[in-house]
């Protein structure tokens, strides 16, 4: 049993890879809710919704998230309503986002749906969300606290980061299967994703790091950071503004208390001894995912461990 530890995009496309080589029934992934954000009355959760797209085939791989071929029609009429439309819901998505509003409302939670959702897809793979309870991630600009996507989308992550904050973090309790999920797994994978705001908000949802710590699992994460950058996103802006230095040592330094195995680019090889002074085993590797082989090439390095 494998469970894995999920962002959006860079996750996506290293479960991919893992897909090949492992059966679904046999993967949990634990997803980040703190994306997730009302829009038109709709409950979007953008990180579920690109890992689960992605492990589909429907992903529209060239922008990392949202459906292939999808339109943008009632965002179009959205906008002519005078609706602010700086968030593309396509067509398709929308449906999604219906899909997922209608049974919240129905009383069921968020992991009800997610299921729903994969099922609907033709999934075996679990997602979990990482909470059923209200989490939102906001960063703190000099305007004051937005959400997420409005500091990363709407002002296209320009703000420079004064600080990041998770509301609902102190009282969200994990969702139904994610502490059980990572107790009785023999691996779990910290998938490459944004070390504070994808992985670090599922880390702070109570009993998760704790459960990290103390499973017989070997604990095994991938680098976000090649070279002092991220492959994708605002990383090294949120790092930086949290005052962190931008390296694959810094995120070691984060998932330190927990991880067995780091896997590190061949380009940060210089790191190494320094990671591994931190009490853990270091790998290095090619961990750019331009192909599929590429993400199968990472994944076996994973399974490896
Ligand atoms: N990312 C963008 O850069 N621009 C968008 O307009 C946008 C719309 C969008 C709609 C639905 C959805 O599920 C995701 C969407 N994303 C968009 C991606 C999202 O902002 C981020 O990539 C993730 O939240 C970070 O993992």
């Amino acid at each position: 049993l494998i469970t894995a530890l999920a962002g959006g995009v860079g996750a996506a496309r290293f479960l991919t890879g893992l897909l090949k080589l492992v059966k679904e029934e046999d993967l949990t992934i634990i997803g980040n809710t703190g994306d997730d954000i009302e829009m038109f009355g709709f409950h979007i959760s953008p990180d579920l919704d690109i890992v689960a797209y992605t492990l589909a085939g429907l992903a529209d791989e060239k922008k990392g998230w949202g459906l292939e071929g999808d339109t943008f029609r009632c965002l179009d009429m959205l906008k002519k309503l005078g609706l602010e439309t700086w968030f593309n819901l396509g067509d398709k998505d929308l449906a999604t986002h219906i899909f997922r509003t209608e049974l919240l409302n129905k009383g069921f939670t968020l992991s009800e749906a997610t299921d729903s959702i994969c099922q609907a897809l033709g999934l075996r793979v679990k997602i979990l969300p990482m909470t059923n309870d209200r989490f939102e991630t906001r960063i703190r600009i000099e305007e004051g606290l937005v959400h997420f996507e409005e500091y990363f989308v709407k002002r296209e992550a320009k703000d420079n980061v004064l600080g990041v904050e998770f509301v609902g973090a102190p009282s969200a309790r994990p969702a139904p299967k994610v502490v059980d999920s990572i107790m009785k797994a023999k691996l779990v994978i910290i998938c490459p994703s944004n070390p504070i705001v994808s992985i670090g908000t599922i880390l702070s949802v109570d009993g998760v790091r704790n459960a990290l710590k103390q499973t017989n699992a070997k604990v095994v994460a991938i680098s976000p950071i090649v070279a002092g950058a991220p492959i994708k996103g605002p990383a090294d802006k949120l790092m930086r503004g949290l005052g962190f230095e931008v390296s694959a040592f810094a995120v070691a330094k984060i998932y330190a208390d927990f991880l067995d195995d780091f896997i590190i680019d061949d380009q940060d090889a210089s790191e190494k001894t320094q990671i591994e002074s931190l009490g853990m085993r270091v790998k290095t590797t090619n961990t750019l995912m331009k192909t599929l082989e590429d993400k199968v090439r990472l994944a076996k390095v994973v399974l490896e461990c």
